[in-house]
């Protein structure tokens, strides 16, 4: 019975659906972390027919799941700046909305497409002893895991090692953090594995092949099945000539999304790094058709 209804749905229907606002971009005009790199990855989506839904902000309580009080009182106050990473105006309110992104991302197994970003961002601020917050104010992918309280796989694909995640997680029984970065490379951090955190260092542009051999090993490691929910951090600046290059390609993420496909586990995405936003929008085009292969 459920592949006859299954076999009705139209393609529309099975496509992963973004969570997005506007208010995103309503900041931070000349920093590379700006709205352009979500503005037109919007765009290229909307003409890709891709569907959209608004989030809501996260709760406090749900913030404190993860982050200190005392840190949280500072984000709202505006005392945050580091060399990078500006104290905008109503910062905590963006940072709120970017969190609420991954929680409606968790909630519809969808993909947040939001900023500012959150990898970087550990219980009281900088993490694991960095001298930044790499551009991140919460840790959003974070706040989602926390908010469903299952078993979760954390997989990590921005370029950058995601030392807040780390610090959040370290020793959480429920959860698996995997991680593939640059390395050397901001912020230093995931050099080895460490209980349930696992690292997987690899060098600028090393490319596809290397990549996704890695990949495959590192979900290799995991016990899948012990997992209810996959949460992937996920950012583009692996692209070539980005950021944290890896040198992978638009097709390299296809490949990426096949592999998160086959897990075969409800999963939800949440933006990280990724600064040519025409790219960006391609990109995930590419890893969500590749995911949607399993159906
Ligand atoms: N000041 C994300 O991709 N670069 N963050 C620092 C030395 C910081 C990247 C260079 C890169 C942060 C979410
Ligand atoms: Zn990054």
């Amino acid at each position: 019975m459920k592949n006859v209804a299954y076999l009705c749905m139209d393609a529309a229907e099975m496509k992963t659906k973004i969570v997005f606002s506007e208010k995103c971009l309503n900041y931070g005009g000349w920093h590379i972390e700006g709205p352009q790199r979500v503005k037109m990855a919007h765009e290229i989506l909307k003409e890709k027919k891709y569907a959209f839904l608004e989030p809501t902000p996260a709760s406090e309580e749900d913030l404190l799941k993860v982050h200190d009080a005392e840190y949280i009182w500072n984000l709202k106050k505006g005392l945050v700046e580091d060399a990078d990473t500006p104290a905008y105006d109503n910062i905590f309110e963006h940072a709120r909305l970017s969190a609420g992104g991954a929680l409606l991302a968790a909630k519809i197994n969808g993909f947040s497409l939001m900023r500012p970003p959150g990898h970087h961002a550990g219980r009281s601020g900088a993490a694991l002893g960095v001298y930044t917050r790499g551009f991140c104010y919460l840790n959003n992918v974070a706040v989602a895991v926390k908010a469903l309280g299952k078993p979760a796989l954390i997989l990590d694909v921005d370029g950058h090692h995601g030392n807040g995640t780390q610090e959040i997680f370290q020793g959480d029984e429920k959860a698996v953090y995997v991680s593939l970065h640059r390395y050397p490379h901001y912020p230093g951090t995931g050099t080895h594995s460490e209980g349930n955190c696992l690292n997987f260092p690899l060098l600028a542009d090393c490319g596809e092949q290397r990549y996704l051999e890695t990949l495959d090993k590192a979900l290799g490691m995991v016990d899948v099945g012990r997992f209810e929910v996959v949460a992937v951090s996920v950012g583009f600046d692996t692209h070539l000539g980005d950021l944290a290059s890896l040198g992978l390609t638009e097709s390299s993420y296809k490949e990426i999304g096949k592999r998160i496909g086959a897990l075969r586990k409800p999963t939800f995405f949440v933006l990280e790094g990724g600064y040519m936003g025409e790219k960006n929008g391609r990109d995930i085009d590419q890893l969500l058709s590749g995911y949607e292969e399993k159906l």
